[in-house]
């Protein structure tokens, strides 16, 4: 049955989805019989989402894995993932090769990423930026897991490439990530009785003018949680990469490094932002 039809103007998108979602959420609410009590707790969860700064770690957990695939179905170049909800979109912009902002204690294995990013034809764009940010090796987020003003902008940074199309920046190894278990998303994960973990991964978007910007994420493949991801279909396969370790002595002198080091190359394809048949 079609909603509020005597008061609705012109049959826009919003009038349309919203037609479709109360549709949905009535018919829900029939075929699970919710009751009253049900639907009253329900509505204290989403309070206390909204009162606890967890709407986007609520949605992307849950949602935003069906948006990715919507809105990147047949795309070419690199696959995409989701975003996330720890992306600031301010980081500082440094030339490549750099070192990603950190604490002067940072801590955590070196991981020394580079790669090119080129268009899905295979041209190097110089002046691309990847937009990086990530966990520290306890797992935490800066300005979300880490106070604002004690790690500004931690391991976050845009990097632009250089004449060849090429990134090289120094970070540190990502954790594994536990949603926390003070909030409704984790009390909700443990009352599924599920984990609340996500496998360590490095956040990415990718852009580049006259070129479709690549939102994604690149998996450590010895993690614990490569395969049971909280955000279920997130990992896909061409997102799995395995850092090579380097733990020759010679070479961690010459390199003023205390701990063993690790290595990544990936490279990244761009669409080009308008098709070619368009
Ligand atoms: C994360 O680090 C993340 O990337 C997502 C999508 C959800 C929760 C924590
Ligand atoms: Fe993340």
């Amino acid at each position: 049955m079609s909603v509020a039809k005597a008061v609705r103007a012109e049959n826009s998108r919003l009038n349309e989805v919203f037609d479709n979602l109360l549709t949905m959420l009535r018919n829900f609410v029939k075929e699970n019989r919710i009751t009253h009590d049900e639907y009253r707790r329900a509505v204290a969860f989403m309070t206390e989402v909204g009162q606890k700064g967890e709407v986007s770690l609520l949605c992307d957990v849950f949602i935003e894995v069906s948006v990715d695939a919507v809105d990147n179905s047949g795309r070419s170049g690199t696959i995409t993932t989701i975003e996330g909800p720890f992306y600031v979109h301010d980081a500082p912009i440094l030339k490549s090769p750099c070192v990603l902002p950190q604490r002067l204690d940072e801590s955590g294995p070196v991981l020394l990423f580079t790669g090119t990013v080129l268009s899905s034809k295979g041209e190097p764009l110089p002046g691309a930026v990847l937009d990086l940010w990530q966990s520290d090796t306890h797992g935490l987020y800066s300005h979300f897991d880490i106070p604002k003003n004690e790690a500004p902008y931690n391991l976050r940074a845009r990097v632009t490439t250089d004449r060849q199309g090429k990134f090289d920046v120094q970070t540190r190894l990502p954790a594994p990530y536990e949603i926390p278990k003070s909030g409704p998303t984790g009390a909700l994960l443990a009352a599924l009785q599920r984990h609340a973990w996500r496998p360590a991964h490095l956040h990415m978007k990718v852009e580049h003018s006259g070129h479709r910007t690549l939102t994604t994420q690149l998996f450590l493949k010895k993690d614990p949680w490569i395969d049971s991801d909280v955000v279920e279909g997130a990992v896909k396969q061409a997102l799995i990469v395995d850092p090579v370790m380097h733990d020759d002595a010679d070479d961690l002198h010459r390199r003023n490094f205390s701990e063993p080091y690790f290595t990544l190359s990936y490279d990244f394809l761009l669409e080009p932002a308008i098709s070619e048949a368009a």
